[in-house]
C-alpha cells in the first residue's frame, strides 16, 4: 500500500490518554458512583432488564488494580455509519489488552454485526492493526447496518463467542446499536453466558449524547471538514459574489452538524429541523426566511450568500411529514403496482392527485417536478418514501427562486439570483481523525478494556470533561440502562437510548439566534480552513463550538 506523508506522519501521532488512564493498567482502580435509574419509564425498563438494570455509575482513578487477573479473549464491532476515529477505538481497545497480558487475544468481526452471526473475523496481530492507527475510515473490519435485535440471533452470536473463547464484546455504535448492545447484555447475563457486552458511542450525527455523554465521536471531525468545505465556497461566494450556495449537510435526523457547521463558519442561513418542527413552520414560511435575507442583502448590493440546510429537514415540516404518510399509504402494497404501470408523468400525476387529501396536495402542488418524481421513484423495500434521499437543497433553493419572482412582481426585491447546490455527508465520515477524535476514540477503547478487566456489562464506555484538556479527561462507565426510555417504534414499545435532539433552549442554539439576524443580512463569513494535525494546541486540539457552549 502507498502511503502519504500524512498517514506515515500520523503513524507516529501517540494519542493522548486521561490522566488516570495514563499510569498502566496496574495502577487504574475503579471509584464506584451512584446506583443509577432510567432517564424515564423506570418500572419499564428494570422490568425489561433485571439483570443488568440499576447498576452503578463507575469512575476509574490512579490506585492498585484489584481486577481479577485471567485471559481476556475479546470480540469487537463496527456498526452503522463510518465516523472518524473508529480505528482508534479498537487500536485502543488491542493497546489496552495486550498492555495487560500480550496473551490476551482481539476479534474483530466483519462487516458489522452480521460478522457476529456469521462467524466472519479476523485476529488482530500488530502488524495488522498498526497500519490503521489515527486513520480515518472503519476500513479495518468494515461495517454495516445489520441489526442484532432476536433472541435467535443472540443465540448464535453466543454460540460463536464461546467458539473462541470470547467473554466480552465490544460495540462501536450510534443509539440503535447501543440499545441493542444492552439487550444483548441482558440476554447475557440472564442466560450465565460470561459474556459481557460494552459500548461505545459513535455517529457523526451527534445525535448520541445526554448528561453522561457529552458527545460521540466522529462528530468533532466531520463537523470541521463540512465546516473547511463551507467556510472554502463561503469565500468563493464573497469573491465572486455571484451565487448563492445551497449546502446540505449530512445528519438522518437532529441538526447538530448544520448547527455546528454554523457556529464554526457564520453563513447566512442556516436552518435547523428542531425549530422549524417547534413553530410548525410550512415550507411556504421557510421558503420566505431565506428569501427575506436574500433580498435584504440584494438591496445591499450583495447577489451572493450561503445557506446550510440540515439533511434531515423535510422531515420536521410538519405538512411535509403528513404528506410523505399519505404517499406511502396511497402506495402500500399492491397499489404501487397500478401506480408504477401507469406510463405517463401526467397520468401518475392525475393518480397522485385523486388519492391525497387536499391539504396534502397542495403541499405536493409547491414542490418542482424533479422534488415531485424524487417522492415516488426513490423507495425503500417497504415502499416507503425514502425521506433522506430527497434533495433539499434544490427544493428550498426552488422554492426561494418562486418566491423572489412574486417579490419582484410586486416590486420589492430588485436582485438576482442565481443558486448552485452541494451535498457534504461521505467526504465527511472516513477524513483523517482530528487530534480530539484520535485521543477521544482512543481513550474510549482504552476504557473499554478497562470495564471488561472489571467485569462491567451493559455500560457504555464513558470519557468526559472533554472540553478540558486530555489529561483531565474522566474515564469511566455508564450503564446503559440509565439512558433508556420506552418508545413507539414500528407499532411497538420498545426500551431505546433516547435519541438527542437540538435542545432549543441550549447554549449552541441560543448563541445560533443571538447571531444569526445579523449573518443574514452582513457578510459576517469565518473560514476555519483545513483540520491540523501538528502546531500549537489551539490549532490543533480545540473541540467543537457547541462542547464549548455546553460546558461553558
Ligand atoms: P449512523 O447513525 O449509523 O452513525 O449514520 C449516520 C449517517 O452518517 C447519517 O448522517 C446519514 O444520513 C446516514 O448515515 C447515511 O447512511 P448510509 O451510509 O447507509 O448511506
Amino acid at each position: 500500500m502507498k502511503l502519504s506523508p500524512l498517514q506515515k506522519a500520523r503513524y507516529q501521532y501517540n494519542p493522548k490518554l486521561p490522566g488516570m488512564l495514563r499510569n498502566g493498567i496496574s495502577e487504574i482502580c475503579v471509584s464506584c458512583g451512584s446506583a443509577t435509574e432510567s432517564v424515564a419509564d423506570q418500572e419499564k425498563i428494570k422490568a425489561l432488564f433485571p439483570n443488568t438494570y440499576g447498576k452503578n455509575e463507575i469512575t476509574f482513578q490512579k490506585g492498585q488494580n484489584t481486577a481479577e487477573a485471567k485471559k481476556q479473549v475479546v470480540g469487537v464491532i463496527l456498526s452503522g455509519g463510518q465516523a472518524p476515529g473508529g480505528h482508534n477505538v479498537v487500536c485502543g481497545l488491542y493497546d489496552a489488552l495486550k498492555a495487560t497480558d500480550p496473551e490476551n487475544v482481539l476479534y474483530g468481526f466483519k462487516g458489522g454485526p452480521s460478522g457476529l452471526i456469521e462467524d466472519s473475523y479476523v485476529i488482530f496481530d500488530d502488524e495488522y492493526i498498526n497500519q490503521f492507527r489515527n486513520t480515518g475510515g472503519f476500513d479495518i473490519i468494515g461495517s454495516g447496518r445489520t441489526k442484532l435485535e432476536t433472541e435467535e440471533q443472540f443465540a448464535i452470536v453466543v454460540e460463536n463467542c464461546k467458539k473462541h473463547g470470547i467473554n466480552a464484546l465490544v460495540i462501536i455504535g450510534g443509539d440503535d446499536s447501543n440499545t441493542n448492545a444492552a439487550v444483548l447484555a441482558e440476554y447475557c447475563a440472564a442466560h450465565n453466558t460470561g459474556i459481557q457486552v460494552i459500548g461505545c458511542p459513535k455517529t457523526i450525527d451527534g445525535d448520541l449524547k445526554n448528561e453522561d455523554i457529552e458527545c460521540s465521536f466522529g462528530f468533532d471531525t466531520a463537523t470541521k471538514t463540512y465546516s473547511e468545505i463551507i467556510g472554502n465556497i463561503q469565500r468563493d461566494a464573497n469573491s465572486a459574489k455571484k451565487y448563492w450556495h445551497f449546502v446540505k449537510v449530512m445528519g438522518r435526523s437532529a441538526s447538530h452538524v448544520a448547527l455546528e457547521c454554523a457556529l464554526q463558519t457564520q453563513p447566512n442561513i442556516c436552518l435547523v429541523g428542531e425549530e422549524v418542527a417547534a413553530k410548525k413552520m410550512s415550507l411556504a414560511a421557510i421558503a420566505d426566511y431565506i428569501a427575506d435575507s436574500v433580498a435584504a442583502r440584494a438591496a445591499k448590493g450583495w447577489n451572493f450568500g450561503v445557506a446550510i440546510i440540515p439533511e434531515g429537514i423535510v422531515e420536521f415540516v410538519p405538512e411535509f411529514s403528513v404528506l410523505i404518510a399519505e404517499i406511502n399509504e396511497l402506495l402500500a402494497g399492491e397499489k404501487a403496482d397500478a401506480f408504477n404501470a401507469l406510463p405517463a408523468w401526467s397520468d401518475k400525476y392525475a393518480f397522485i392527485k385523486n388519492g391525497l387529501t387536499e391539504a396534502s396536495f397542495s403541499v405536493f402542488d409547491i414542490l418542482p417536478e424533479n422534488i415531485q418524481q424524487q417522492l415516488f421513484l426513490e423507495r425503500d423495500p417497504h415502499g416507503n418514501v425514502q425521506v433522506s434521499l430527497i434533495e433539499s437543497e434544490k427544493l428550498f433553493s426552488a422554492l426561494v427562486k418562486d418566491n423572489l419572482a412574486a417579490r419582484k412582481a410586486n416590486g420589492t426585491y430588485k436582485g438576482k439570483f442565481s443558486a448552485l447546490h452541494h451535498f457534504l455527508g461521505y467526504e465527511g465520515r472516513c477524513a483523517f481523525p482530528s487530534n480530539f477524535d484520535a485521543d477521544y476514540c482512543y481513550s474510549l477503547g482504552y476504557n473499554a478494556a478497562m470495564l471488561i478487566q472489571y467485569g462491567y456489562t451493559g455500560y457504555l464506555s464513558k470519557v468526559s470533561n472533554l472540553q478540558a484538556p486530555a489529561e483531565e479527561w474522566v474515564a469511566g462507565g455508564m450503564p446503559i440502562t440509565k439512558m433508556m426510555n420506552i418508545e413507539r417504534r414500528h407499532g411497538a414499545d420498545k426500551p431505546v437510548i433516547r435519541k438527542a435532539l437540538v435542545e432549543l433552549d441550549g447554549a449552541p442554539f441560543k448563541y445560533f439566534t443571538e447571531n444569526r439576524e445579523k449573518w443574514a443580512v452582513e457578510t459576517c463569513f469565518v473560514y476555519p480552513g483545513a483540520i491540523q494535525y501538528f502546531g500549537p494546541s489551539e490549532v490543533c486540539d480545540a473541540t467543537t463550538k457547541t462542547l464549548a457552549l455546553e460546558k461553558a
